[in-house]
């Protein structure tokens, strides 16, 4: 017996995740990078496909910024037009890794003078979040080596620590700083934040600000991903989250696309230490790219994918699940478990999604709406992501 549709509704309704501004433009692999119709040709229209996300399942209410590739003039004028859109600006996402002065490190480098160009990189970021209201600093860095002995693994992490002490020092008082970890790529050998273990000590040094970001695809295959959400929460240090997913390596692919058990476990463990409480630090984002599909589509798709992950989640029997847990009956543990991870939630959800004014189904709402053809007819040239990761 699961708990029913009804009283998990309004825990439901407060859920938020955040879209990437880069989600919108063009993006692939190395061999090839294919344009896709309608595909915006500056930030202004990400956000307004953004917005059109959120219009359409009121999941999306933000949307990550990334510094250079959103660049603008006026980050207040953006502002507004974010607001008109129905939408706000979210994380800003620092690069250092497009910039040949970084080839062999940024906030790592050897070299002061290239070191403090990267540090002044995450300064102009925390502008622009002054001017965007935006509460989150995200640091992902391409940082590390190829090969043993091409660096020096400890002088890199102090350098590191240094920093980052900088960077935090910079944030305001509602300000914070996640810290993203990746176990490799582009750097083969060895990357300066590879894993939650290295996150955690650098932004513990730093102080409450400082919190972990998680990317579901920044793992080795295997990895209990789940046991370190857990961890993290546990330790108060979950500050975000970029979802994704993933069969081989960081392959940015639709979020419960490649394995929907693993989300929902992952998300179990969320609810379990609390992270969708109101009060909860925890900042959930995708970080996706669409290399083959259409872009709008594909959000939509994450957003439901996690909405409707999530309900199942909700549904879970504790009471019972901590009644056979704690009477040793492991097969019947399992199945609590395994109940609420098979219901079929999507007839309860298009449900609730009418009843609140919303298209029952999103995804065929948009196909009807004639908003892809319209930017595929009005945007000539769209933008690549610069990047695809
Ligand atoms: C890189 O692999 C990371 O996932 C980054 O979070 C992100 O994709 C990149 O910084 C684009 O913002
Ligand atoms: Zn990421
Ligand atoms: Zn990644």
């Amino acid at each position: 017996m699961t708990t029913s549709f009804t009283s998990i509704a309004p825990q439901l309704e407060a859920q938020a995740i955040e879209l990437p501004s880069w989600a919108f433009g063009n993006s692939g692999t190395r061999f090839k990078v294919f344009g896709t119709p309608g595909t915006p040709r500056t930030i202004q229209e990400k956000l307004a496909d953004a917005a059109k996300v959120n219009e359409l399942t009121a999941l999306a209410p933000k949307v990550a910024l990334h510094i250079p590739w959103d660049k603008v003039d006026d980050y207040q004028a953006l502002r507004g037009v974010a607001a008109d859109l129905g939408v706000e600006l979210g994380t800003v996402n620092s690069n250092t890794f497009q910039n040949d002065d970084y080839k062999f490190g940024s906030l790592t480098h050897t070299d002061s003078a290239i070191r403090q160009q990267a540090i002044d990189h995450h300064f102009e970021c925390i502008d622009v979040m002054d001017a965007t209201g935006s509460q989150d600093l995200k640091i992902w860095l391409a940082d590390g080596t190829n090969y043993p002995g091409q660096g020096d693994l400890r002088g890199r992490q102090d350098r590191l620590a240094d920093s980052l002490e900088q960077i935090y020092a910079r944030l305001g008082d509602d300000q914070r700083m996640v810290l993203e970890y990746k176990f490799f790529e582009p750097a083969f050998y060895h990357t300066d934040v590879p894993d939650w273990g290295t996150s955690y000590a650098q932004v513990t040094a730093l102080g409450d600000k400082a919190m972990v970001c998680l990317d579901t695809g920044h793992h080795a295959p295997g990895t209990n991903i789940e046991f370190i959400v857990m961890q993290l929460l546990r330790l108060g240090k979950l500050g975000s989250f970029d979802f994704n997913s993933r069969f081989y390596a960081d392959d940015d692919l639709i979020v419960g696309a490649a394995d929907p058990f693993q989300l929902f476990r992952i998300l179990y463990e969320v609810n379990r230490g609390r992270g969708f409480d109101a009060d909860s630090p925890v900042a959930f984002m995708l970080d996706q790219c669409h290399n083959v599909e259409d872009k709008i589509p594909g959000q939509i798709r994450s957003v439901l994918n996690v909405q409707e992950m999530t309900a199942r989640v909700l549904l879970v029997d504790t009471v019972a699940l901590t009644a056979a847990q704690n009477a040793g009956d492991v097969l019947g543990a399992n199945s609590i478990l395994m109940d609420a991870f098979y219901t079929d939630v999507r007839p309860d959800l298009a449900a609730w999604r009418e009843s609140r004014g919303l298209p029952a189904d999103p995804m065929a709402a948009y196909a009807a709406s004639g908003y892809q053809q319209e930017i595929a007819a009005a945007r000539v040239g769209g933008q690549q992501a610069s990047w695809g990761a």
